[in-house]
């Protein structure tokens, strides 16, 4: 097959998914996302773009159909690249140009350019395979079919549909079959389960909460935890908005970011659980955070992303010293631990991680940035405020891990050193290492908390959040915010920083920023100060004055 064949068939399927009138789509925080309804074009070109990004590599890829947190007309695309991680930033001015390439020409014009400068091999007789995953969505079905025909554009390049997933089981399933090992969703469920009964055994005796109410936010996620829960010993797990008719929509009034953002409790929650343990997932299972509703109102005790990093860095930590400190040997020089936050984070939360003695780095929102961050470490431990994180382990490290476990096996067996060399290998086996993922990280928090015999209200107690409030602002053009710092600092429009600056002065303990989402058209502001009436004030301020400088579109809402 030679190129001048591969032009003609290209240029026949791209005659198919012609361009919406008057949109522009950019790669954002987690790739394409819109309305469903107009998105067919744009998934048909994410689907050339996963093959030329298989051609490539010489790997195979994946291509996730999901909106995640957004609302259930909304739909997504987004391509994970051959480590299970997301598609390699160098490659998203490309995906840009592609999905807005005007009519069919361009669109070929610019991937000639694009396989020339890349040197990648195009209609070489090269195979590429790409994995398709999707949430519960009823748009994905029609967009599944888009996706598969923007694949058979490109000859070689194979789809393989793997159903319906949470967004992290098809990352899982892409890293390891890239690895050569087990990659079928019931080696996920099983390795889960295996891994956190491992920990569970390898945990003292402690008498815990074993009840844990889940939030499946009417999507995939819940659903998936029910199949589990078959497999799964030592939880005793019920499952409410799994997304079965009656129940209610996908995200609408519960979900990961509803909790999280509105501190309330989900639809089908009730009196029945004050005091409960409870936990909440997204649209597609790769955010989680915990809650406690109280007795007052629909209010919650919120333990969001921040806590659960903190929990996993404690134990972690304090694995790491019994593995090394018995034997007399300081941590710190073995292996560098870290820990990576968004400006999102709560200042509570990153005091406490300091005073830990963690290094503590800050990343741009976005797992892409965050998982970059942490890799640099030998264990990284990265989490965004909304719940959305995982824990890293580089190869070098579990290959000494390994090493001192088989070492104390013979010399010290049954030791805590030996105990904790083992309970880290099976941490860095359960827990997602190509994202953030809302299944292995319920399972691993569960996990600490049995070791440490915790119960929620002990976990929650570690520290007290400082006052916080995210509201989103509606304005012209979104994208006139270009910020620094990671997003601490606004660049433009010039002028805007200062002023919150002097707003954030008048506040004890006032923090406040803003940003341009990357899923939604809005500008997100954030605001923390000593009260709630003072985070309220310091970010209706903030609101006030992205609208002097960028004009409202429409009314500012809680986000
Ligand atoms: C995605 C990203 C997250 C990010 C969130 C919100 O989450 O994966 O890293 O925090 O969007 O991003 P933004 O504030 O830019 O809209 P998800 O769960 O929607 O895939």
């Amino acid at each position: 097959m030679t190129h001048e064949k591969q032009h003609p068939i290209l240029l026949d399927y791209v005659r198919q998914y012609p361009l919406p009138h008057g949109v522009r789509f950019t790669y954002g925080t987690a790739g394409f996302r819109s309305e469903g309804s107009i998105l067919a074009s744009t998934v048909f070109r994410a689907g050339i773009l996963a093959a030329l990004r298989s051609l490539k590599t010489g790997s195979t890829v994946g291509l996730m159909l999901t909106a995640s947190h957004n609302p259930i007309s909304d739909n997504g695309v987004k391509i994970a690249d051959p480590d299970g991680g997301m598609m390699i930033q160098q490659w998203e001015p490309f995906a840009d140009a592609l999905v807005n390439a005007p009519d069919p020409d361009h669109l070929l014009q610019l991937v000639v350019q694009f396989v020339k400068e890349e040197n990648i091999p195009f209609g070489g007789g090269q195979s590429a395979n790409i994995l398709l995953g999707r949430d519960t969505r009823p748009s994905g079905d029609a967009l599944l079919e888009a996706a598969k025909q923007g694949i058979n554009s490109v000859v070689g390049a194979v789809a393989i549909d793997m159903g319906i997933l949470t967004t992290p089981q098809l990352h899982w399933m892409v890293r390891n079959i890239n690895k050569g090992t087990r990659s079928s969703e019931s080696d996920y469920m099983e390795q889960l389960a295996k891994s956190f009964r491992c920990l569970v055994d390898l945990a003292p005796d402690n008498t815990m909460e074993s009840k844990l109410v889940v939030d499946g936010a009417n999507g995939v996620g819940g659903e998936k935890l029910q199949q589990l829960k078959k497999i799964l010993s030592g939880l005793d797990i019920c499952v409410r908005n799994t997304g079965k008719e009656g129940e209610g929509l996908l995200n609408e009034g519960c979900g990961a970011d509803y909790v999280q953002k509105e501190k309330a409790i989900p639809s089908n929650f009730g009196l029945d659980d004050v005091g409960m343990k409870c936990a909440s997932l997204d649209g597609d299972g790769d955010r989680l955070v915990y809650f406690i509703p109280s007795a007052s109102s629909k209010n919650v005790d919120l333990i969001d992303g921040d806590k659960i990093l903190t929990l996993f860095a404690l134990f972690i930590k304090e694995q790491l010293d019994f593995l090394y400190n018995e034997q007399g040997l300081d941590n710190k020089e073995a292996v560098s631990l870290g820990v990576v936050q968004t400006a999102y984070a709560n200042g509570a939360s990153t005091a406490y991680l300091k005073q830990l003695g963690l290094e503590v780095v800050l990343a741009p929102t976005g797992v892409k940035y965050l998982h970059k961050e942490a890799a640099t470490f030998d264990v990284g431990i990265y989490f965004e405020a909304n719940g959305h994180g995982t824990i890293l382990f580089s190869e070098k490290f579990l290959s000494h891990l390994q090493a001192r476990s088989d070492e104390l096996s013979s010399t010290a067996s049954g030791s805590e050193s030996h105990k904790s060399g083992l309970r880290l290998l099976e941490v860095s086996r359960l827990i997602n290492q190509a994202v953030g993922d809302a299944l292995s990280g319920l399972l691993l928090v569960e996990a600490v908390l049995q070791y440490k015999g915790w119960s929620i209200k002990a976990w929650n107690e570690l520290y007290q959040d400082l006052p916080s409030r995210q509201l989103k602002a509606k304005v012209a053009d979104r994208n006139a915010v270009v910020t620094a710092n990671a997003e601490t600092k606004v660049v433009k429009p010039p002028g805007l920083q200062e002023l919150i600056d002097e707003e954030t002065a008048k506040y004890p303990c006032g923090r406040c920023f803003v940003r341009p989402s990357g899923t939604e058209d809005v500008v997100r502001v954030y605001a923390e100060a000593s009260t709630q009436e003072a985070a309220d004030s310091l970010a209706q301020s903030a609101v006030q004055l992205v609208d002097r400088f960028l004009g409202f579109a429409g009314s500012h809402q809680k986000a």
